[in-house]
């Protein structure tokens, strides 16, 4: 059993970032180190201003605790981070460790907005933080704001995929996790230069968490030596799944993430 090191905001209600991840991963058989980025009574989407726990002290503290009990992390995925001195804080730590991946969800924003209570020198911090990645996944809001371009639902691929690669250490990949193409979404990513698309008939709505599940899923088969594209394209059928079961389940409150019941036991179900 291998374990992973998962840093990601907390969100108390709204089933969302480690609340989906801490399932996802146990279920592919890791051994998960939960480490709250951020402690909120519930995400920033739509239930008003959540309180928020000062972890400031407790972080630096937790990785002085794990470095003195030699805890090492091979993989790790760095999801909402909430503070730019975290998001240095985070990358001094990782790179003590033995780490053969890193997969960073560079949340910032979705639908052309940045999330509330971010600004500009929060997505600097975050450029920064991508630098040490081996695979980036932002929607299409976060791949623009990274990149410095005007941001459009439907952007030119090539050009956004080429910026964001400019911004990475040579090897790594940037994946766009939103992106739409004949009635179809899904992921975005170049090889030699040409543009990569994997996608699965689009849904109606649009819910909180699906990019923080998906970003779980694509880390969890990476960490299992799977390949980009494999990867990518059984966790967006997963995801079509979940996101499938939600309507189902006529759970009407979009600020919730998405069912994970039919995902989890998908996942159950793959030797
Ligand atoms: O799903 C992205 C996300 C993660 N974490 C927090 C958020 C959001 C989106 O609103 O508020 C705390």
């Amino acid at each position: 059993m291998s374990s992973i090191l998962v840093a990601e905001d907390l969100s108390a209600v709204g089933g969302i970032s480690l609340s989906a991840a801490l399932p996802v991963l146990t279920a592919m058989d890791y051994q998960v180190a939960a480490l709250p980025t951020s402690l909120l009574s519930t995400h920033t989407s739509g239930y008003g201003r959540p309180a928020v726990a000062d972890l400031s002290q407790w972080l630096p503290q937790t990785f002085a605790h794990w470095t003195q009990a030699q805890l090492e992390f091979k993989q790790a995925l760095i999801g909402y981070v909430g503070s730019v001195e975290l998001c240095y804080q985070l990358v001094g730590y990782l790179q003590q460790q033995p780490l053969a991946l890193l997969v960073v969800d560079p949340v910032l924003g979705d639908l052309g907005e940045l999330y509330s209570g971010f600004d500009q020198a929060y997505v600097q911090a975050m450029r920064d933080l991508v630098k040490s990645a081996d695979v980036i996944l932002p929607n299409v809001t976060e791949a623009s704001l990274l990149t410095g371009q005007t941001y459009q639902a439907q952007p030119a691929l090539l050009p956004m995929l080429t910026a964001l690669q400019a911004l990475l250490k040579p090897g790594a990949t940037a994946v766009i996790t939103d992106v739409i193409q004949d009635q179809q979404i899904g992921c975005a990513w170049l090889v030699a230069g040409k543009v990569q698309f994997v996608g699965q008939p689009r849904l109606p709505g649009h819910y909180n968490g699906t990019g923080d599940t998906l970003a779980a899923v694509i880390t969890g088969l990476l960490g299992r030596g799977w390949s980009l594209t494999r990867s990518l394209t059984l966790a967006m059928q997963w995801l079509h799944l979940a996101v499938t079961e939600t309507l189902s389940a006529q759970r009407t409150d979009e600020r919730q993430g998405v069912a994970l019941g039919a995902l989890i036991r998908a996942i159950g179900s793959l030797a």
